[in-house]
């Protein structure tokens, strides 16, 4: 494999007027400030780009690909930026390719279950076109409402729905991509089964862009459940909310949904917001089902039979969308509620086997302790992908460097448990650096060639690889 030392470093003349040619008008970005947006993702990391290229059409992005590759010129593809990671992030610069303006449903199909996209669609307005005709596109990434399917395919976003129907990867049946050089490749396709080959189309989910750049996406759709219905409860202590998640799966029932919040996270929500939960809480367990109408009161009272053992402090019913929503707001709010906590944040989403939560979340709270610093933990407890929220103030060194030791231990315990550095935000430019903490030699070595055979310049998202 050529190494990045042979990619160009900045653009010549020439390779503007390349551009300007290809991407006339609006196509092409190279005003600072406008450019300075496409740079920066949800990990508050940025970097500015070479310029910004924003194709409408594939044949643009195949020429562009043939290009680059012949000039060696760095390409980084992004979508709204939404990733927590900086996947995105020119930070060894190039030119970020947009795929905003590639935002077209092609075809939802309601016998055949399955729909084709551009990459740039929205995934809110996806899932809002599919229920029309009583479709379910399940999986739901926090930022829905403005993250896009091609970037949740780059990343393969997970979301609170994962614990029951599974994640981006278990929706995506095709990939039409262009490779450098501009080969077209077509991965996969509308069938629900196929094992003709190897799984190419898998293989781009969560490649982060460095593998090839989408032009469409054949995704597979479930029948629309009926409703759903919610449940909220908190807990004394958090061995008691996790003991009554246990309970849940032990009476047989497999939620849409199972999340949880820890002391501090509800702390924090409680500070922008009234809170329904008593003083003494220490975690919140917040629960979905769904199923047919008929189903659903009883499903509730399953639940509640279900967490009883564990003795909630209190607990909260809500039937049908209208009143679960204030409910799930509590939830959604702790993100942004987090800075109440600190100034600034390393956000992990480490994922340990479901059977070691609790010694997780105990073990990732004792270190935020010992180093001083404010460690949130909240998330997908249904499947054990907890996040580890640690907050600092990034202006005191010592706060940083205590806050960087706290994340070095979060990651070396989950390792320990036989988790993974991340879950469902990828590793990007901020966990880039510990990937060999998790994977062998061996493994790294088989990915590095499997890059070189997608990508031999190394011109797709330099230094986002995980060899
Ligand atoms: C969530 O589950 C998101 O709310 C965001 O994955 C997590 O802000 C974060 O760290
Ligand atoms: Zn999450």
């Amino acid at each position: 494999m050529k190494s990045s030392t042979s990619l160009a470093t900045a653009l010549t003349p020439a390779h503007l007027r390349f551009l300007e040619s290809l991407f006339p008008g609006e196509g092409l970005v190279t005003d600072p400030t406008q450019m300075a947006v496409y740079g920066a993702d949800s990990s508050r990391r940025s970097a500015m780009p070479w310029a910004v290229v924003r194709p409408r059409t594939e044949e643009q992005v195949v020429e562009l690909l043939t290009w680059a590759e012949s000039e060696r010129v760095p390409l980084v593809p992004r979508a709204r930026g939404t990733g927590m990671s900086g996947g995105a992030v020119p930070a060894f610069g190039g030119v970020v390719v947009s795929s905003l303006w590639l935002n077209c449903v092609l075809d939802i199909d309601a016998d055949d279950f399955c729909a084709e996209v551009e990459p740039g669609v929205v995934t809110a307005e996806f899932q809002a076109l599919t229920q029309k005709q009583k479709l379910f596109y399940p999986p739901d990434p926090a930022s829905l409402k403005i993250s896009t399917l091609g970037g949740n395919v780059a990343t393969c976003a997970g979301g609170m729905r994962a614990v029951k129907y599974g994640v981006t990867r278990d929706y995506v049946l095709g990939v039409r991509a262009v490779l450098p050089g501009g080969r077209i490749v077509n991965a996969g396709g509308r069938s629900h089964k196929n094992v003709v080959g190897l799984d190419l189309a898998r293989l781009f989910v969560g490649s982060c862009g460095t593998l090839g750049i989408f032009t469409k996406l054949t995704l597979k759709l479930l029948p629309l459940p009926e409703g759903s219905a919610t449940v909220l409860a908190a807990f004394p202590t958090l061995a008691d909310a996790l003991s009554g998640a246990r309970g849940v799966f032990r009476a047989g029932i497999l939620p849409t949904a199972m999340e949880f919040m820890d002391a501090k996270a509800c702390w924090a929500v409680g500070q922008i917001k009234d809170v329904p939960w008593p003083k003494e809480t220490q975690a919140v367990l917040v629960l979905k089902v769904d199923g047919s109408n008929a189903s659903l009161a009883a499903e509730l009272a399953r639940l509640e039979v279900a967490l009883a053992p564990a003795h909630p402090l209190c607990l909260f019913k809500g039937l049908g969308a209208q009143e679960e929503e204030p409910l799930w707001e509590l939830r959604r709010l702790v993100s942004p509620a987090g800075f109440r906590l600190g100034p600034d944040k390393l956000g992990e989403d480490v994922a340990v086997p479901r059977g070691s939560t609790v010694q997780a979340v105990e073990g990732f709270q004792a270190m935020g302790a010992e180093q001083g610093v404010q460690v949130a933990c909240y998330g997908h407890l249904g499947d054990g992908n907890i996040h580890v929220n640690i907050f600092y103030d990034a202006s005191d060194a010592d706060q940083r460097s205590r806050a960087q030791a706290c994340k070095e231990t979060v990651f070396r315990l989950t390792l320990s448990l036989g988790g993974t550095i991340s879950g469902e935000h990828g590793t990007g430019i901020t966990k880039g650096p510990y990937v060999s903490w998790q994977l062998g030699e061996e493994e790294r070595a088989l990915m590095a060639g499997i890059k070189n055979v997608f990508d031999p310049s190394g011109i797709l998202n330099p230094g986002k690889g995980w060899s």
